[in-house]
């Protein structure tokens, strides 16, 4: 057995779901509404969803920009259940498995859950390299800007400021909510 904790303070509102949505291959667009139709059925209530963001490659640098996306949901499946839950979508999209970092149709990550952590070997909640990338956390902040890390307990704004990655994240214009 693995810890779930919630971080005193995390600042997370209760009981929130974050999820950062990914696709750089064919119609970005329409693979990021697959993946929250997607969540809908499997019982997500969708409650916010960021702008739509044009991302420079992070990893591997030499595959196309991604179109990325968070939104927040609360369900009642646990962490374990959910994550199957966005494999089924991402399969259902037509992901078929390719290299780590690479192109993909569609990538379903739980960034951060109800406020709590959960270090199992093949489950990590808060996603362990969303404190490094531009293209989570800028999404994020835009629907969450005072939302802490459940670890640490730092805003992720002053994250965020102190980042030196320097990839591109820009919002995808005409798409404003
Ligand atoms: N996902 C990756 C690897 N690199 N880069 C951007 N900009 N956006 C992503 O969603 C992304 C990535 C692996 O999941
Ligand atoms: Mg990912
Ligand atoms: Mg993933």
């Amino acid at each position: 057995m693995g810890s779930l904790r919630a971080h005193e303070g995390a600042g997370i509102e209760e009981g929130l779901v974050y999820f950062c949505l990914g696709s750089n291959l064919g119609d970005r667009k329409a693979h990021l509404e697959f993946g929250i139709s997607g969540l809908i059925k499997e019982g997500v209530e969708i409650v916010r969803r960021s702008s739509l963001y044009e991302t420079e490659p992070v990893g591997l640098t030499d595959q196309p920009w991604f179109l990325n996306q968070v939104v927040a949901g609360r369900t009642d499946l646990p962490p374990r259940a959910l994550l199957s839950a966005c494999k089924r979508i991402e399969q259902e999209a037509g992901r078929r498995e390719t290299v780590r970092f690479g192109p993909r149709v569609l990538d379903i990550d739980v960034v951060l859950y109800k406020g709590m952590v959960v270090h199992e070997p093949d489950l990590v909640i808060p996603h362990p390299r969303m404190l490094d990338r531009r293209f989570v956390l800028v999404p994020l902040l835009e629907i969450a800007p005072h939302i802490r890390d459940p670890r640490s307990g730092k805003e992720l704004a002053q994250v965020l400021y102190g980042l030196d990655e320097g990839k591109k994240v820009e919002k995808l214009k005409g798409n404003e909510f």
